[in-house]
């Protein structure tokens, strides 16, 4: 095996929380007069809450107190977590779970590695909280993505070199981590054409090809 362990990136590889993501964001930007719309969504991706609020924020002249942006991103997370109250483990793809369990049955090790502070909240929402060796979250880290620090944190994690590992990632921002962390990547969704991935991802399932 090339590999031995996968760490994933959660919010657009495992979930599709992306949706909420938006939906949350939006109602924020619409009340203070933010433009945002899809196009602006892809580059929230894998980025965190604070930074993403500063994103929406440099597309509007206003300008906001730090006490202020504090309450803006907390609003924020209380709407997205309403929505991912609804979620339950139907919302799981069954590619994810078709992947998982194939990875597992070769005996490779399996990681989380996401910006996310409700990481485990969404695993533990739709089932999967036991499916993985090492979570690596918004909640161990000081630096975001581009930042490697949460993907070196899984790898400790799992005591695990770098090389050893695939990070596989839906956002630009989780490939350049994974690059200056020394891993080797997989790019799904918008990362899929980014051309710093080592891999290519269709589906999340093409992955059992590559590191063997
Ligand atoms: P939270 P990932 C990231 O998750 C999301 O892609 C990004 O949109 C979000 O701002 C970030 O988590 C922080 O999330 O507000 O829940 O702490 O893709 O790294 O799994
Ligand atoms: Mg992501």
């Amino acid at each position: 095996m090339k590999y031995q362990a996968i760490i994933f990136d959660l919010d657009g590889v495992i979930v599709h929380t992306d949706e909420f993501h938006y939906q949350a964001w939006k109602k924020i930007a619409d009340k203070i007069g933010a433009p945002f719309d899809r196009n602006i969504n892809e580059r929230l991706r894998g980025v965190s809450r604070m930074a993403s609020l500063e994103i929406i924020l440099s597309g509007t002249d206003a300008s906001f107190s730090e006490t202020e942006k504090q309450m803006l991103a907390e609003e924020k997370n209380n709407e997205y977590r309403n929505l991912l109250a609804t979620m339950s483990p139907k919302d799981v793809p069954k590619e994810t779970l078709k992947t998982l369990s194939a990875l597992k049955e070769m005996g490779v090790k399996l990681a989380i590695g996401s910006s996310s502070k409700n990481a485990r909240y969404i695993l533990e929402r739709v089932g999967l909280i036991g499916e993985f060796d090492a979570i690596s979250d918004g909640n161990n880290i000081t630096h975001s993505k581009p930042d490697p620090e949460v993907f070196l944190k899984a790898a400790q994690f799992l005591c695990l070199e770098s090389a050893a590992c695939v990070v596989v990632e839906d956002a630009e921002a989780g490939i350049d981590a994974a690059v200056a962390g020394g891993f080797a990547s997989a790019g799904i969704g918008s990362a899929a054409k980014y051309p710093k991935c080592t891999y290519s991802l269709n589906v999340l399932s093409d992955l059992i090809g590559f590191i063997r």
